[in-house]
């Protein structure tokens, strides 16, 4: 599938999902590498730099997909060759997608850890990185049960829902206002992450932030499940966040309320780090506290001092 393709199709939410928005793109920079046939360095360079500004911009917020895609173009500046080049981009591609599959394992087996047989588990919208911690729970013979909220406006809690029922994991759904009046009999809430600030605030779908502040109310163990590449290196340099907004007509019908009425509708917000208990990453369960050493040792070189 062609860069265009892919950054139409992430910006209509037909490819969701933090991890798989960054894996995707770095797929089609591959494909759009490897379908080059000339010998042109330069016009080689400028086609994949036109599809990388393309994809960054197909949605803002997450930082997976803008350190996907920086990744695919690591150690590249200095190549002298439209080979080399095209190689390098295939190389690196490959890498990022077997990295980021594998931390997705990684951190199902840490995280697993912290379910315990009996618990009730609270989930919001639609986490590849959670959902993998309650399989391979679930796979290690736990028993336990879990709250999906429904996650308006997009309703990722029907994906949810569907990927846990079909592992056999017992599931409820619950509208999103339900999440305090729920979380005085939970033991554990797990989301995902679509981006980590060096302060350790977490970005997630809109409402993980209420999900947060009910779950420290009530006492409840508040646990994020993100890969390294879900840490921004730009928060390094004080750059804040970008929200996504999104369009009104997802969260009214076109007639349904007169022009006049202004809706707004963010789809990410922000956790404090104080609401957050841990953050289970391929490197190991690390305290919110810790974004900025994870930034500076796994990304440090990588993405901080390197203007590819
Ligand atoms: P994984 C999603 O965003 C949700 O906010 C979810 O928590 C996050 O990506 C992480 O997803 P959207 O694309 O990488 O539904 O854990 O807006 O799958």
């Amino acid at each position: 599938m062609s860069a265009d393709d892919v950054a139409e199709r992430i910006k209509s939410m037909e490819i969701r999902g933090a991890a798989e928005i960054a894996r995707r793109a770095a797929q089609a920079l591959k494909e759009e590498a490897e379908a080059y046939q000339g010998k042109d360095l330069k016009e080689l360079r400028s086609r994949m730099e036109r599809s990388r500004d393309l994809l960054i911009a197909s949605r803002p917020t997450a930082i997976s997909l803008w350190n996907g895609v920086q990744y695919v173009f690591k150690d590249t500046s200095k190549l002298t060759s439209a080979e080399e080049y095209r190689a390098k981009v295939m190389d690196n591609a490959d890498t990022f997608i077997r990295r980021s599959r594998n931390a997705l394992r990684t951190i199902g087996k840490l995280g697993a850890n912290r379910i315990r047989d009996g618990d009730k588990v609270m989930t919001h919208c639609n986490s590849k990185a959670a959902i993998a911690v309650m399989a391979e729970a679930w796979a290690q013979g736990k028993r336990f049960e879990v709250f999906a909220t429904e996650s308006r406006p997009w309703r990722q809690g029907v994906l949810t829902a569907n990927d846990l029922a079909n592992l056999g994991i017992p599931v409820t759904m619950i509208v999103d206002s339900a999440v305090r009046y729920v979380m005085k009999d939970l033991d554990l809430v797990l989301v995902g992450a679509d981006t980590i600030a060096s302060n350790g605030a977490l970005i997630n779908k809109i409402g993980t932030s209420q999900v947060a502040l009910a779950a420290h109310e009530a006492r409840v163990t508040f646990t994020v499940c993100a890969e390294t590449f879900k840490f921004s290196p730009r928060t390094i340099y004080g750059e804040m966040v970008k929200i996504e907004e999104r369009d009104a007509t997802e969260i009214v019908k076109a007639g349904e309320v007169p022009p006049q009425v202004k809706v707004f509708n963010p789809v990410f917000d922000a956790t404090p780090p104080e609401y957050i208990d841990s953050i289970v990453t391929e490197i190991g369960v690390i305290p919110p506290y810790a974004a900025y050493q994870v930034i500076v040792k796994e990304l440090g070189q990588e993405f901080m001092f390197n203007e590819e």
